[in-house]
């Protein structure tokens, strides 16, 4: 059934799916991405998914939290489905392949089958998750996370993006547009779960690898650190006295960079947003909002150094207020001998070369590991280039990623 596999096919859908908020960045050869989750351009590329679904006879539903569904039948209807998927949503400067290979990938597998006319015994659903980047609405993976249980949908709602509008207005609006789609209850437990994803890291390429047996994902941990001072004259408050939030961030980073430091270079600590107001260049910033992006495979020293954070930013903070807030906390999961096995099957029966890797990227992989045995396949990525406009895989590559998960589905759905 592999064999059925289209790589004209899969890279056709993939470049007209990249036009959905595609943007081209000048000098360069590179075509980026901007498709926020819950927005216009979300809901254009998923009509473009279900029109490509349901040529080939899938039944198509979504959720209460948006998650898409698409099912292709099997001989026992009754049986746990095998369940695969990704996400579509991507960063504001994201690439062509990040989240969508994945989801395209499955419809590649599910395409591959029709073709061949071959059903399995389980059926077999394939998912676009809502959410997972946490680039519009902090944190990621809101839709399997509301899937899975792990988190109510409503916990969720009163969430903003950068313009002040809710996560709940957005999803509601998302599940208004989109009320001509079959209705499906929230949560399920599949057979077992096998997303196909970019490795978005340089191990694959670097070693001449074909194929990421995915052992697990790291930990993330993500706080949001609001400083709070107070605003004065630029040219007439004596810097003695001031309440500036802006210095103060500074040297809360400076002792967050202290804290997390790591000679081996494994643990991720990254301060990539922030805001400060009022924002203008003569006002002393009496506000200023930071995110903490930290990771690590190792959960104790997640825990340790997560923890530790708060006390950290007092203790360097001179004249401001301090507030924490934790919005993001997903231990480090292990994948399931029944899934990786069958990945690294499947790449042997392909004649493709494997090694097993964890996870630095989190993915929605990781909420449905508690539900039913679950794993991951990797292609390489370019120079390990991904959250990037520069982010690519070649139709060759992701057509070997495309017949490995066709075999994969065949085995766990036989
Ligand atoms: O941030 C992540 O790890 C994922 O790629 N959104
Ligand atoms: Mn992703
Ligand atoms: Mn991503």
């Amino acid at each position: 059934m592999s064999g059925s596999v289209s790589e004209a096919r899969q890279w056709a859908r993939l470049m007209e799916l990249a036009e959905i908020g595609g943007f081209a960045v000048p000098g360069t050869e590179d075509i980026g991405v901007n498709r926020p989750c819950l927005s216009a351009l979300d809901r254009q590329a998923r009509r473009v998914m279900i029109d490509w679904a349901r040529a080939i006879g899938c039944e198509v539903s979504v959720d209460e939290a948006a998650n898409l569904f698409f099912r292709r039948e099997g001989t026992e209807p009754g049986l746990a489905p095998v369940l695969t998927g990704s996400h579509m949503d991507t960063q504001p400067e994201g690439g062509r392949f990040d989240g969508i290979w994945g989801v395209v990938a499955g419809l590649e597998a599910l395409t591959a089958m029709h073709d061949a006319g071959v059903t399995t015994r389980r059926a077999i659903e394939l998912v676009a998750w809502t959410n997972e980047e946490g680039g519009r609405f902090r944190p990621g993976c809101t839709g399997s996370m509301n899937w899975s249980g792990h988190t109510k949908p409503e916990a969720f709602r009163a969430i903003l993006d950068g313009d002040g509008v809710t996560y709940g207005a957005a999803l509601d609006e998302q599940l208004a547009l989109e009320a001509d789609i079959p209705r499906r209850a929230l949560g399920g437990v599949p057979h077992a779960y096998v997303e196909a994803h970019i490795e978005q890291g340089p191990i694959l390429e670097a070693e001449g690898f074909d194929i990421g047996v995915v052992t697990g994902i790291q930990g993330s941990r993500w706080f949001t650190v609001t400083l709070t001072g107070e605003t004065a004259h630029a040219g007439t408050a004596p810097l003695r006295g001031r309440r500036d939030a802006v210095q103060d961030m500074v040297r809360a980073i400076v002792a967050l960079n202290a804290l997390t430091a790591d000679p081996t270079d494994t643990l991720r600590f990254t301060v990539a947003r922030v805001e400060v107001s009022p924002n203008t260049s003569n006002s002393v910033a009496n506000r200023a909002t930071f995110t903490i992006d930290l990771r690590h495979p190792d959960k104790g020293v997640l825990v340790a150094k997560g923890d530790a954070m708060l006390a950290t930013i007092r203790g360097a903070v001179r004249d401001c207020a301090v507030e924490m807030v934790e919005n993001f906390h997903a231990m480090p999961v292990p994948f399931d001998p029944l899934v990786t096995g069958a990945v690294a099957a499947a790449a042997a029966a392909e004649g493709l070369r494997a090694r097993e890797l964890p996870s630095g990227a989190f993915h929605d992989a990781q909420f449905v590991v508690p539900l039913c045995p679950t794993g991951m396949i990797f292609v390489p990525s370019r120079r390990g280039i991904s959250h990037n406009p520069a982010e690519y895989s070649s139709p060759a590559q992701l057509a070997a990623g495309a017949r490995v998960l066709t075999r994969v589905l065949e085995r766990l759905a036989a």
